[in-house]
C-alpha cells in the first residue's frame, strides 16, 4: 500500500498522507508525496493541491528512527521536498487535523495556505529531542510569526492549540466544518485568483528584530537557567537570526548544516533515546497489550499528609472524584487546607483560574469514615512508612473495599508482597509510589507484587498516564529502583567529604554535570531526618562492618534537618532557599576525618561525578540483573523524571553507554581495590565491559 492515496476533488488533488501511526515523514512516506507531486503537477485538469492526513493527526514530523541510519538513495531529504512544495504553481493548501509537529509542521509552512481543524495543535519541538528544526523551520516561522515569537515556540518546543496558531498567522484559517472541504474550497479560490504567497518571500514580520538586535542576547539569558547544558536551544536562536541576517537560500543552508551538526552529537542521542524511553515503559512483556482496564471514575487516598493530599490533587486535576481519609478532624482539615494552599499559590501565578481551583477542589472529598470509600475503583494507601501500620490500613481496605476495586499502597521503600498477605485478594494488590512533590513530579514506580495480576498491572500503568504521569514497573526490593540507586550516590557523596571535599564542591561538580540540584542541597530540600530514622533503625536491624559515615547523624543530632529547619547540610537565612556553606558543618567534616584517620585531599569535578555516579550505574547493573527493572532504558526514565538526572545525557545507564561501560568497569574495579567492599563491580557490568557490550542492547 502506498503511503500517499491521490483522487482528485473538483480539480483540486487531494493528496492524503496514510503512514500510520503519526505519518512519520519517513522515506515511504517522502517518496510517495514526490510522486503524487509529479501526478498533480502534469495533469493540466489539476489547478491546486490539498495535502492532508489520514488517521490521528497531520503528520508528528521526520520519522526520528531514520536519524543517524545513512540516507534512502533515490528518495529526497525533507528540506528539498518542502522547496519543491513551496516552488509549486499550482497553490498548494495543508489540511491540519490533530498535530502538525516538526517536519509535519514544516512541511505545512511550505505549503501556500493553511487551514486547520479547531481542535489541531501545531509546534517545532525538535529541541526536545537534542535538534532544531531542519527542514525550513527556523526560517519560514519567523517570516510568518515575527522573531520573538519564533524564538518562544522553537525553544519552548510548546504545541499551540489553532486559535493561538491562526492568531500567530501560522494558520491562514480554522475550518468551520469538514476540513478536507474547507481545504479543497481555499484551494479552489487560490487557483482562481491566480496569487501564490510564499512563505520563503515574506520579509514583514522580519523588519521588528532588524530594529532590536539585542534580542537574541536577551533571550539567551531568559533561557538560560532552562536550557544549562544543552546545545540545541542555542543553535535555534543563531538560526533564526539567520533567517533575519542572511537571505532566505543562506539561511536554509546554515540550518541545515547545524541540524546535519547536532543530530549525531551526544545530545540528541540522549534525547531521542529519552524520548522512545519513554514510550517503550509503557510496554509490559507478560501483560497483553489487549489486558483488561479496569474504569477510574472514583478514587480514594488513606492519609492527607503531604503525600496523601499530594496525590488526592492528581485525580482532582484529571477531573476524576477523590475521597481522602484521615484518622481525625484536625488532621483531615489541616490536609486539605495544604491542598487549598498549593492550588492557591497557582492561582495567584496566574496558571490556573479561581473557577478551575474551586471545581477541583470539589472533587475532593474529606472523610474520617473508611466506609465512605466503599465505591472508590482505586484506593492508595499514603500514611506513614511502617509496615504494621500499612498491613492495619490493608486490613481495613479489604474489609471495606467493593470487588474488584485496586489497593494501592504508596510506599516508597517497604514490601508490596507483605502489606498484600494481609488481605483476601493479594492479585488487587500493587505499589504506586509517587515522588514529592506528588502533584508536581511525573514519576510513578508502580510496584509488582508477586501475586498482583495483569489487570491491576494494566490498570495502574493507564492511570499514571491518564493523571499525566510517566508510570515505570518495577519490582520489589529495598528501594525499589530510584531510592536503591540513590544509596550509593549519596553514600559515596558522603565518604568523599571525610576524603577532603566540601558539600558545595560535591554539588558544584553534580550540578555543572547537569543536575538540578547536587546531593546535600537535595538531602537538605527533602529533609534529613527520614534518613536519620531509617538509618538508626537499620543499623540496629543489621549491624555491619561496612564502611560508615557518621557526619549525616552528627548533622541530624544537632537538629540540622535541612531547609525546614533552616540549617543542614547548609545554613539558610530566613526565608531562603539558597544554601549557604556553614563553617560548624565543616567543623563537623573536618572532625569526622580526622576520627577516621584520613588525611584530607582536593577533588576534582571529574573524580567527584565517577566518584558518585559510578556507584549508581553499578547499582542499576544489579537492579537488571535481578529483573527489578524491565529494561535499561526504564532505568533511566526513572532517573530522568524523577531525579532530575539530565535528559541531554538520556539517564545513568545511557550516560554509561556514552562514556563505555569498559571505562565505568574499570574505574569501579580501581574504587573497589581502594575503598572495600561496597564498591564491588556488579557481575552485569563486569560481564558488560569484558564482552564490549552495552546496557542499551540488552
Ligand atoms: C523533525 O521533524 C526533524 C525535522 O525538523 C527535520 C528533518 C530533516 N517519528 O507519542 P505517542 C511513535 S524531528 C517516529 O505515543 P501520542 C511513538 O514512538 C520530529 N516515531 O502518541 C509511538 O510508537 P510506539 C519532531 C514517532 O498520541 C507512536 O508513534 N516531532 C514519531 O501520545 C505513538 O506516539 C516531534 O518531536 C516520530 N516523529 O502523541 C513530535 N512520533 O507506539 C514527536 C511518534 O511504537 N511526537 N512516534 O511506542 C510526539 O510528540 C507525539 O508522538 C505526538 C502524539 C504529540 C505527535
Amino acid at each position: 500500500m502506498t503511503a500517499v492515496e491521490y483522487k482528485t476533488v473538483d480539480g483540486v488533488a487531494v493528496l492524503t498522507m496514510n503512514n500510520p501511526p503519526v505519518n512519520g515523514l519517513g522515506a515511504n512516506l517522502r517518496s510517495g508525496l514526490a510522486d503524487a507531486l509529479d501526478r498533480a503537477l502534469s495533469d493540466p485538469a489539476v489547478v491546486a493541491l490539498v495535502l492532508i492526513g489520514a488517521g490521528r493527526m497531520f503528520s508528528a514530523g521526520a520519522d526520528i528512527r531514520e536519524f543517524g541510519q545513512p540516507p534512502a538513495e533515490g528518495v529526497a531529504i525533507l528540506p528539498d521536498l518542502i522547496d519543491r512544495i513551496e516552488a509549486c504553481d499550482k497553490p498548494v493548501v495543508a489540511a491540519i487535523h490533530g498535530v502538525a509537529a516538526g517536519g509535519g509542521l514544516e512541511l505545512a509552512l511550505g505549503c501556500h495556505i493553511r487551514v486547520a481543524d479547531s481542535k489541531a495543535r501545531v509546534g517545532l519541538p525538535e529541541v526536545t529531542l537534542g535538534i532544531i528544526p531542519g527542514a525550513g523551520g527556523t526560517q519560514r516561522l519567523p517570516r510568518l510569526t515575527g522573531v520573538a515569537q519564533a524564538l518562544d515556540l522553537i525553544v519552548s518546543a510548546t504545541l499551540v492549540p489553532a486559535s493561538k496558531g491562526r492568531a500567530l498567522g501560522i494558520l491562514d484559517e480554522i475550518a468551520e466544518g469538514d476540513l478536507e472541504t474547507a481545504a479543497v474550497a481555499a484551494a479552489r479560490t487560490a487557483a482562481q485568483s491566480g496569487a501564490i504567497r510564499r512563505t520563503c518571500d515574506q520579509e514583514d514580520a522580519l523588519a521588528d528584530a532588524r530594529d532590536n538586535p539585542g534580542l537574541y542576547d536577551d533571550f539567551r539569558t531568559k533561557i538560560a537557567r532552562r536550557a544549562r547544558g544543552m546545545r540545541a536551544p542555542y543553535a535555534a536562536i543563531q538560526c533564526v537570526q539567520a533567517a533575519v541576517d542572511l537571505p532566505f537560500a543562506e539561511g536554509q543552508e546554515r540550518e541545515r548544516a547545524t541540524f546535519r551538526d547536532l543530530v549525531d552529537g551526544d545530545e540528541a542521542r540522549a534525547m531521542r533515546h529519552a524520548f522512545f524511553a519513554e514510550r517503550e515503559v509503557r510496554k509490559i512483556p507478560d501483560v497483553p497489550a489487549d489486558t483488561a482496564i479496569k474504569p477510574i471514575e472514583r478514587a480514594a487516598v488513606i492519609g492527607c499528609g503531604t503525600m496523601g493530599g499530594g496525590i488526592a490533587m492528581n485525580f482532582a486535576n484529571a477531573g476524576t472524584p477523590v475521597t481522602v481519609v484521615e484518622t481525625g478532624d484536625e488532621a483531615l482539615g489541616k490536609g486539605l487546607e495544604t491542598v487549598r494552599r498549593n492550588y492557591a499559590a497557582t492561582v495567584a501565578k496566574g496558571r490556573l483560574s479561581q473557577d478551575q481551583m474551586d471545581r477541583r477542589m470539589a472533587a475532593i472529598t474529606g472523610t474520617t469514615d473508611f466506609e465512605a470509600i466503599a465505591d472508590a475503583d482505586i484506593v492508595i494507601e499514603a500514611v506513614f512508612e511502617e509496615m504494621d501500620l500499612k498491613q492495619e490500613v490493608f486490613r481495613t481496605l479489604d474489609r471495606v473495599c467493593k470487588p474488584g476495586a485496586v489497593m494501592a499502597s504508596n510506599t516508597s521503600m517497604l514490601d508490596i508482597d507483605k502489606i498484600a498477605a494481609v488481605t483476601a485478594r493479594p492479585e488487587a494488590v500493587i505499589g504506586t509510589h509517587f515522588f514529592s512533590p506528588a502533584n508536581v513530579m511525573k514519576l510513578m514506580e508502580n510496584v509488582r507484587g508477586k501475586a498482583s495480576s495483569h489487570e491491576t498491572i494494566a490498570t495502574v500503568m493507564d492511570l499514571s498516564a491518564k493523571l499525566g504521569k510517566v508510570g515505570v514497573l518495577v519490582g520489589v526490593c529495598d528501594g525499589f529502583v530510584g531510592n536503591r540507586m540513590l544509596g550509593p550516590y549519596t553514600r559515596e557523596a558522603k565518604f568523599l567529604l571525610e576524603e577532603g571535599a566540601w558539600p558545595q564542591d560535591v554539588d558544584k561538580a553534580l550540578y555543572d554535570f547537569g543536575f538540578p540540584m547536587g546531593p546535600f542541597a537535595m538531602l537538605d530540600l527533602a529533609g534529613n531526618d527520614v534518613g536519620w530514622r531509617i538509618r538508626k533503625r537499620q543499623r540496629a536491624e543489621k549491624p555491619s562492618n561496612l564502611r560508615y559515615s557518621h557526619i549525616a547523624d552528627r548533622i541530624c543530632e544537632r537538629g540540622r534537618f535541612g531547609q525546614k529547619t533552616g540549617a543542614g547540610w547548609y545554613r539558610y537565612e530566613p526565608g531562603s532557599r539558597t544554601p549557604i556553606p556553614d563553617p560548624e558543618v565543616e567543623e563537623i567534616i573536618v572532625q569526622a576525618s580526622k576520627e577516621q584517620g584520613i588525611a584530607r585531599r582536593t577533588f576534582t569535578a571529574e573524580e567527584i561525578v565517577e566518584r558518585c555516579l559510578y556507584p549508581l550505574i553499578n547499582e542499576g547493573a544489579r537492579i537488571l540483573e535481578e529483573g527489578i527493572a524491565i529494561r535499561a532504558s526504564d532505568v533511566d526514565v526513572v532517573w530522568m523524571n524523577g531525579y532530575g538526572f539530565p535528559r541531554y545525557r538520556g539517564g545513568p545507564m545511557f550516560y554509561a553507554d556514552t562514556v563505555g561501560v569498559g571505562r565505568v568497569y574499570e574505574r569501579m574495579a580501581a574504587f573497589h581495590a581502594e575503598h572495600g567492599e561496597l564498591m564491588k563491580p556488579a557481575p552485569l557490568l563486569e560481564r558488560l565491559a569484558k564482552e564490549g557490550g552495552r546496557f542499551g542492547a540488552l
